[in-house]
């Protein structure tokens, strides 16, 4: 008795010593979250841990640090952590908890956006498909069975954050939390039963106790004490649905997904600049970049139908994590100037004018300080204004950002931050990286070997059934394949035959893509597309007297995220299935069809099987051959720089190294012609605005990690679906080539050197800054320097009219062996190489 009385009074000593000292009390008020007594205005930026390794993440988020971030948004992906239910999974890339700590590591703090719905152009929008098969089940509305679901999950995540005290309430660096996700936009689908199940959503989160406010994003209704959120290209006009929450924006687009088969979208960052500038201009105090770093879809966990591989999104750190200019630097000039304005902004709501058409100032004047924004936000014309008794200049479509009140730190229309060029280093395929074992044997086959994929029916647990049937029923996701195969005999005397032996072939597929093949024989294929994966397939095919098979491979290319009811969209043959001539029709939908669920080297797991007898080797191998696996070895391309493999050649399939998939390719796959032309910045984006590679494969480079290789004999296997050339594909890493900088006369010069008071200003000006980002890098050369009217982008400046003649032994002086310089953009450095003419200064430098 005296024991255990002693073991829980230790136990209650141990409860209030271990009791975090650090915890941090994060509330909200109607200006803005409040962490331990103090509003704050927080940058955010979206990295979703499994499009990354866990050997990225640090790089990742320090240079998200670097670029101005106080908070690393992620979604929670349920589809990985429970493959098989009550199953879990959070090892390597679904390592959530290690994830959470290396943002604590560096400092900053973290929104974990539960869902467990995500979208996030995710295999069927995070989801498990388990979850599809239970008895009853309706996703996202009032179902007893699939709240139970939703709750143990997001009930498990909560708990796992709490073991490790990740919550701010404990210590750690969770200050926020999301449930459901843009759930007011399909609401109306879901009727009545929509409204009880968000009211259900809000007091289960809630229940769960986490110490830190809830957001729901796009949810107009969000119950107390629930915050609602803001996502689009702009939230300025957004506002809560009560006096008592602030107003957040969770994903502001930084630019958008690449489809296959659609063209490259990116978002110029003037245009990002000022929706985050009109932003907290208009009274926000939070604000999320979806995404910061996008990265990749690995294996098969890109969302659909047609969401590529590279999911880049063009944002300021790109999918190989290299950082993205002038976005990643202009960006980091924007969140400086907005933090010289922070006390201001959270201590007052902003009282608006209008100072012309066009025109809107709101000023945030307080006691302890005064910020304002000047925004124009014409399309076509430049305006000056007088504000406070001065004379502004505002291009069109911008925002300047006065932390003072009186002096313009910053326009979002005015970059002078450095660009760079990525050099792509082109390696031929290193099979040894020495020669010792080479036998001449060896020398006369090629470096590939294959095994075919049998097409049709090959293994002995499928089944057959009358009708046709679904495919994601079907297969549960286990396969992005499934077979629907039928024999019929054939006397010649048919109907449905013309010429003796030809018929019409008609296949009606929800999709994605469809390959048919004859009596073994490639007949044709239909590909759907990202805005109607339906196939509807016509074609002449060639039947034989006698027995005759059919056999139809349909695949998925991602199951479809988005929607309401998204879950039942469904995919596969589901007829009608015709043949057909000019005297008769023969309906083969309701006959019994055979299916195999996957193929057979994905059984026998082909992609990790590397010794295996059954690799084919030969001088030649086949080439634009469908279903066929490859394999070759290789070498990691020397050096650390990101690596990737160039997929010319190719057709469509899936690729491995050392077992691991960097997920689906498909070069085949080409961008329409059209849909490029020019992008201006100013006036609303929306996501097909900004395109470019028209006419080009959607997707020609895909990303290896360097943690997925060795140094040397890495294996390469790859399935080729359409039928490709392998010898024609190549490794390339990516590069620094140079750092630019174009910079204005009349740019207001450095955020760094100003503070909330307006100091500094007549001491430095408009500065070009020039900057190594690599470790060890120094600038070695200039390449280009002009103080005039230069013009042309990184790579391809030109000499204007007008240019100072000492302009590069200037820079040279000013730059050449330092990781880091600056230079007054001023006639006072150059000479003034023609008097009344706006100037600028453009630099290309090498670093090396
Ligand atoms: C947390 O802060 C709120 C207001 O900011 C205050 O009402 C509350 O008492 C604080 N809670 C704790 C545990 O300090
Ligand atoms: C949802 O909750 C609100 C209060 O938060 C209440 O007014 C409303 O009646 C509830 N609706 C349903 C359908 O339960
Ligand atoms: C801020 O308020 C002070 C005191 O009311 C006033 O004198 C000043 O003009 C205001 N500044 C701006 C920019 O509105
Ligand atoms: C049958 O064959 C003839 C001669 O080869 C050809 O001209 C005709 O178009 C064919 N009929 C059909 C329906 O294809
Ligand atoms: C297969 O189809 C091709 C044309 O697509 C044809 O040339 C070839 O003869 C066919 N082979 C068989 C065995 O039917
Ligand atoms: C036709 O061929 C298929 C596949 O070879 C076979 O399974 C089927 O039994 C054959 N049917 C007849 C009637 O011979
Ligand atoms: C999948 O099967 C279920 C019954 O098992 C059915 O209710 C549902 O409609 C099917 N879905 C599709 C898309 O065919
Ligand atoms: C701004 O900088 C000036 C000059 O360095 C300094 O005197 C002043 O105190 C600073 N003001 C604030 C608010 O930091
Ligand atoms: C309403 C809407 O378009 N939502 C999309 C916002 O962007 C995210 C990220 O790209 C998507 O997941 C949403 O579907």
């Amino acid at each position: 008795m005296k024991g255990i009385l002693l073991l829980l009074l230790l136990l209650l000593l141990s409860l209030l010593f271990w009791e975090p000292v650090l915890g941090a009390n994060v509330t909200y008020d109607h200006r803005a979250l409040v962490i331990d007594g103090t509003r704050r205005v927080l940058i955010s930026g979206s990295i979703h841990y499994p499009r990354s390794t866990p050997e990225m993440w640090p790089d990742l988020i320090e240079k998200s640090k670097a670029g101005g971030l106080d908070v690393i948004e992620t979604y929670v992906f349920w589809n990985i952590h429970e493959p098989v239910r009550n199953q879990y999974d959070f090892e390597g890339r679904k390592d959530l908890v290690r994830f959470v700590k290396t943002v604590a590591e560096a400092g900053l703090l973290v929104h974990l956006r539960i869902g467990p719905y995500v979208c996030a152009e995710w295999n069927y929008g995070g989801f498990p498909l388990w979850l599809h098969f239970i008895p009853g089940i309706k996703f996202r509305t009032d179902s007893q069975p699939f709240k139970a679901e939703m709750q143990k999950f997001t009930a498990k995540i909560v708990d796992m954050m709490k073991q490790e005290n990740l919550y701010a309430s404990q210590g750690g660096p969770i200050i926020l939390s999301q449930i459901e996700n843009e759930y007011g936009n399909v609401q109306s689908a879901y009727g009545l039963a929509a409204k009880t199940y968000i009211n259900w959503s809000a007091s289960m989160a809630t229940s769960l106790d986490t110490g830190v406010p809830w957001v729901m994003c796009q949810q107009a209704d969000a119950p107390d004490p629930i915050i609602n959120t803001c996502n689009g290209f702009y939230c300025d006009q957004f506002t809560p649905n009560s006096n008592k929450k602030p107003k957040m924006w969770t994903e502001n687009w930084t630019g958008w997904f690449l489809s296959f088969g659609g063209a490259v979208p990116y978002r110029p960052v003037q245009d990002i600049a000022f929706a985050v500038a009109r932003f907290f201009q208009r009274g926000g105090t939070f604000q999320n970049y979806y995404m910061y770093h996008g990265g990749t879809n690995f294996g098969h966990t890109s969302g659909g139908p047609f969401i590529a591989t590279s999911y880049d999104y063009d944002a300021p750190l790109d999918e190989y994590g290299i950082i993205r200019q002038p976005k990643w630097g202009h960006l980091k000039e924007l969140h400086k100037a907005i933090k010289l304005c922070e006390k201001a902004l959270v201590a007052t709501d902003p009282t608006s004018s209008s100072l012309a058409p066009n025109v809107e100032a709101h000023v945030y004047n307080t006691t302890i300080g005064c910020a304002a924004f000047l925004a124009n936000i014409g399309i076509q014309s430049d305006v000056t204004v007088i504000f406070n008794g001065k004379s502004f200049h505002l291009p069109a479509w911008s925002v300047s950002i006065l932390p003072d009140c009186q002096n313009v730190v910053l326009n979002t229309a005015q970059i002078n931050s450095q660009t760079t060029s990525q050099q792509i280093k082109y390696q031929t395929l290193k099979h040894k990286r020495t020669d010792e074992s080479d036998h001449s044997s060896e020398a006369l086959q090629s470096d590939w070997s294959f095994v075919n994929e049998p097409i049709g029916i090959s293994e002995s647990d499928v089944f057959a059934k009358p009708g046709l049937l679904e495919q994601i029923n079907t297969t549960a996701d286990m396969s992005d394949y499934l077979w629907y195969s039928i024999s019929i005999e054939i006397s010649g005397d048919e109907p449905f035959l013309f010429n003796g032996t030809q018929t019409n072939l008609h296949v009606e597929s929800l999709g994605h893509v469809l390959h048919v093949f004859v009596n073994k024989n490639y007949s044709g294929r239909g590909i759907g597309n990202s805005g109607n994966a339906k196939v509807t397939l016509e074609k002449t095919i060639m039947l034989s007297r006698g027995n005759n098979t059919i056999d139809l491979l349909s695949a998925t290319v991602g199951l479809q995220n988005y929607g309401a009811f998204f879950d039942l969209s469904g995919a596969g043959i589901t007829g009608p299935v015709k043949l057909g001539g000019q005297s008769g029709s023969l309906d083969l939908s309701t006959k019994e069809w055979t299916y195999q669920i996957g193929l057979k080297g994905e059984k026998s797991r082909q992609f990790e099987d590397f010794e295996a007898s059954q690799w084919v080797s030969l001088s030649t191998i086949p080439t634009n051959q469908p279903l066929i696996w490859y394999k070759t070895t290789f070498d990691a391309p020397e050096g650390n720089d990101p690596v990737a493999i160039d997929f010319t050649g190719m057709g469509k399939g899936e690729a491995w190294v050392n077992g691991q998939s960097i997920g689906r390719y498909w070069p085949k796959n080409i961008a329409p012609q059209s849909g490029c032309s020019s992008c201006n910045y100013g006036g609303a984006f929306k996501s097909d605005k900004c395109l470019k590679n028209c006419g080009k494969p959607s997707q020609q480079l895909y990303h290896v990690p360097r943690s997925f290789m060795k140094r040397d004999s890495n294996t390469l296997v790859l399935f080729e679906e359409m039928g490709g050339d392998p010898t024609k594909i190549s490794f390339v890493t990516k590069q620094i080539g140079s750092v630019c900088a174009h910079v204005s006369e009349l740019h207001p010069g450095p955020v760094d050197a100003w503070n909330s008071s307006g100091q500094n200003r007549g001491t430095l000006g408009p500065m070009l800054t020039l900057e190594c980002s690599y470790p060890n890098q120094l600038i070695s050369s200039i390449r280009f320097a002009s103080f005039g009217t230069p013009h042309g982008t990184c790579g391809n400046f030109n000499h204007g009219k007008c240019s100072s003649a000492n302009a590069l032994a200037v820079v040279q002086q000013a730059c050449i062996g330092l990781k880091y310089c600056n230079i007054g953009v001023s006639a006072k450095s150059f000479g003034d190489p023609c008097k009344g003419v706006t100037k600028s200064l453009a630099v290309e430098a090498v670093c090396s």
